[in-house]
C-alpha cells in the first residue's frame, strides 16, 4: 500500500513541474491552481470563511505580512492539495490493481486512471481556471495528454514492481527485493531531477519573459498623465517615526480576490457592454476612458480595505484612484424608469449588485482605470474597477466586463456566501509605532512618539484617543487627511515612563460615532475591537 502512495507522489511531483514549465513558456493551464480556484468557487461560503480566517490568523501568528503572504499561502495549499490527490490516486490505483489482478493487466488501467483524473481536470481548467492564456482547445488537449501520461507512468511503475512476483521469478526472493528497491530509488531520482529541473527552468525563463513587461499593462499610446487629486495634500502634524506611509506604495498594496492568478485582460480587445434596462445600450472600450469620452476624469485619494482584515491587519491601503463618475456613464445610456439595480460582472466570475438610488446619491462612485496615475495593474483590476465609498472591497469588483441594469436585487458573490449585505466599513484604528528610539524632549520632559492610522470609510475621523495601561483615554493629534475618503494619520507624544506597558487606541468617525470596542471577528461584517500593543521600555 505504501508503495502506491509513494509512486503517486513520485509521478505527481514532476507532473506539477512540467505543467508549471508549460504554463510559464506557453501559457498552458497550470492545473493545480485551476483545481483550487474551481474548489474555491463551489465550496460553501462558511467553509471558505473559516479557511480564510484560519489562514490570516496563522500568518499573523507567524508575524508574516498578511498582504504579502496570503497569496503565497493559497498557492502552497493549492500545490499541497494537488500532491495529496496524486498520492491518494496512487494508493487507490495500486490497491485496486493488486486486488483485481494477479500480475499485470497491461496499460488499460493507466489509461482509465488518466481519463478519470484528466477529464475533470480539463473541465476545471477550462471552466474555472485562469492560469492559461493559450487557446482553449490546445489547453484542453494538453491537460488531457498530461494526465494520460501521468496515469501510464503510474501503471508502468506498478507493472515493473508487480511483474517479477507474478512471473514465477527464477531469482531468489532477497535478490528480487533488492532489485525492486533499486528500481524505486532510480524512479525517485528521476522524479526529483525532473521536478527540480522543470521548476527551476520555469522560474528562470518565466521571470525573464515577464521582466520588462513590468508589473502593469501598458496604457493606450500617448495617454496623458492623470490629473492631480483635487483635494489638498495632507498637512499638519508630522507622523510619528515608524508610522506607515500615508500613500501605500503600489507594490505594498494588499491584493485580495478569488483568483490564484489574476485575470490578464487584453485592453485592446476588451469591451464593456452596458445592457439591460437602458434606452441606448452601449459598448465601451478602453479608449473611451483614456480619451475622456465622458469628460474630464476625477482623481481622488482612497483607502480600500478588505472585510477580512483583522484588527491591526495589513489588508488596507491608500492610493490615488482616477476614473469617471458612474452617474455620467449611466446618463449617457439613459436608465429606464423601472431599473433599480446595476449588476456588475467581472472576468473571474465575481459579481456585485449596486442600488441605483445609491449611485444617484453619490457622484463619487466611479469606474476607475488608473491607480497612482498609471493604468491599473493586472492584479488590481486592469482595465476597469469600481469604487463605492464607505464599503469594503468585497462590494467593488475589479476586471469589470459587463454592466447590466436590472429591476430586482441579486446578492453579490460574497453576499451569497454569507457575508454582510451592506459591508459598510467599520471604524478602526491601529497603532503602527511606539517610537522608543525616537524620544523627543519638550519642556524638560521626555516624550515617546506613538502613531498610526484611523479609518472609518468615507465618514472621516473626528477624534482618536490613546490609553496607556489603565490610564485615561487621552486625545491624539490628527493629521489633515489626503481626502475625505482616506485614513487619518494620528500621533500622540507620550510622557516616557520605563516599564512594561500596554498601549491602546480607539477612534470616532466624522459624525462622532465611537468605533465598536466589542471584539468581533471579520466574518460576517468586518472586525471590531480595540488595537493594543505591549511594549517593554
Ligand atoms: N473581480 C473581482 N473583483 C474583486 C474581488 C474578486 O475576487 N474578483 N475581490 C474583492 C475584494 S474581497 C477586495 S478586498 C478588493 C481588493 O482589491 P485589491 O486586490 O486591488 O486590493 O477587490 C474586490 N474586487
Ligand atoms: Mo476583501
Amino acid at each position: 500500500m505504501g508503495i502506491g502512495a509513494l509512486a503517486g507522489l513520485l509521478v505527481t511531483a514532476p507532473l506539477v513541474a512540467i505543467l508549471y514549465l508549460a504554463n510559464q513558456l506557453a501559457g498552458l493551464p497550470f492545473v493545480p491552481f485551476d483545481i483550487f480556484e474551481w474548489l474555491v468557487r463551489i465550496l460553501p461560503g462558511s467553509l471558505l470563511t473559516h479557511g480564510i480566517d484560519m489562514m490570516v490568523a496563522v500568518l499573523m501568528f507567524l508575524h508574516l505580512n498578511v498582504s504579502d503572504s496570503a497569496k503565497a499561502a493559497e498557492e502552497g495549499s493549492a500545490l499541497a492539495l494537488f500532491l495529496i490527490c496524486g498520492v491518494v490516486a496512487g494508493l487507490a490505483f495500486y490497491g485496486i490493481l493488486r486486488r483485481r489482478t494477479a500480475g499485470t493487466a497491461g496499460y488499460w488501467p493507466g489509461v482509465i486512471l488518466g481519463l478519470i483524473a484528466g477529464l475533470p481536470a480539463t473541465a476545471m481548467s477550462l471552466g474555472a481556471g485562469q492560469s492559461a492564456t493559450a487557446h482553449s482547445l490546445v489547453s484542453g488537449v494538453w491537460v488531457l495528454c498530461a494526465c494520460l501520461a501521468w496515469g501510464l507512468f503510474l501503471n508502468w511503475i506498478y507493472n515493473r514492481l508487480a511483474a517479477p512476483a507474478a512471473q514465477e521469478s527464477s531469482e531468489p526472493l532477497a535478490v528480487e527485493k533488492i532489485q525492486r528497491r533499486r528500481f524505486l530509488v532510480r524512479i525517485g531520482e528521476a522524479s526529483a531531477a525532473v521536478t527540480v529541473a522543470g521548476a527551476g527552468l520555469a522560474a528562470v525563463l518565466g521571470t525573464r519573459m515577464h521582466r520588462g513587461a513590468g508589473a502593469g499593462p501598458p496604457g493606450p499610446a500617448g495617454f496623458g498623465a492623470a490629473p492631480r487629486a483635487a483635494e489638498s495634500a495632507a498637512e499638519g502634524i508630522e507622523p510619528a517615526p515608524g508610522t506607515r506611509p500615508e500613500v501605500t506604495p503600489l507594490e505594498q498594496h494588499y491584493r485580495i480576490d478569488i483568483d490564484l492568478m489574476p485575470p490578464v485582460i487584453d485592453g485592446a480587445s476588451w469591451t464593456l457592454p452596458i445592457t439591460g434596462l437602458v434606452d441606448r445600450p452601449a459598448v465601451l472600450r478602453v479608449s473611451d476612458f483614456y480619451n475622456n469620452t465622458f469628460g474630464e476624469p476625477v482623481s481622488r485619494y482612497i483607502t480600500l480595505a478588505c472585510i477580512s482584515n483583522p484588527i491591526g491587519g495589513n489588508l488596507i491601503g491608500t492610493t490615488r484612484w482616477t476614473g469617471v463618475s458612474l452617474q455620467r456613464i449611466l446618463d449617457q445610456v439613459g436608465v429606464k424608469s423601472n431599473a433599480r439595480f446595476l449588476k456588475i460582472t467581472a472576468r473571474d466570475g465575481f459579481h456585485e449588485t449596486v442600488a441605483l438610488d445609491l449611485v444617484r446619491s453619490d457622484p463619487r462612485i466611479m469606474l476607475a482605470y488608473m491607480w497612482d496615475g498609471r493604468p491599473l495593474e493586472h492584479k488590481h483590476g486592469y482595465p476597469l474597477r469600481i469604487y463605492i465609498p464607505d464599503l469594503y472591497g468585497m462590494k467593488q469588483p475589479k476586471w469589470i466586463t459587463r454592466l447590466e441594469l436590472i429591476e430586482n436585487d441579486e446578492p453579490g458573490y460574497w453576499v451569497a456566501r454569507g457575508w454582510d449585505k451592506e459591508a459598510r466599513m467599520k471604524a478602526t484604528s491601529v497603532i503602527d509605532t511606539v517610537a522608543v528610539h525616537s524620544l523627543i524632549e519638550k519642556d524638560g520632559r521626555k516624550l515617546v512618539p506613538i502613531g498610526g492610522i484611523a479609518h472609518a470609510g468615507a465618514r472621516g475621523i473626528s477624534k482618536v484617543e490613546v490609553k496607556v495601561d489603565d490610564g485615561p483615554w487621552t486625545d491624539a493629534q490628527l493629521r489633515k487627511p489626503l481626502s475625505g475618503t482616506t485614513w487619518v494619520i494620528w500621533r500622540y507624544d507620550w510622557p516616557f515612563q520605563a516599564g512594561n506597558h500596554t498601549f491602546s487606541v480607539r477612534c470616532y468617525d466624522g459624525s462622532g460615532q465611537a468605533q465598536i470596542e466589542a471584539v468581533n471577528p471579520p466574518h460576517p461584517s468586518g472586525a471590531t475591537g480595540v488595537h493594543s500593543v505591549r511594549k517593554s521600555i
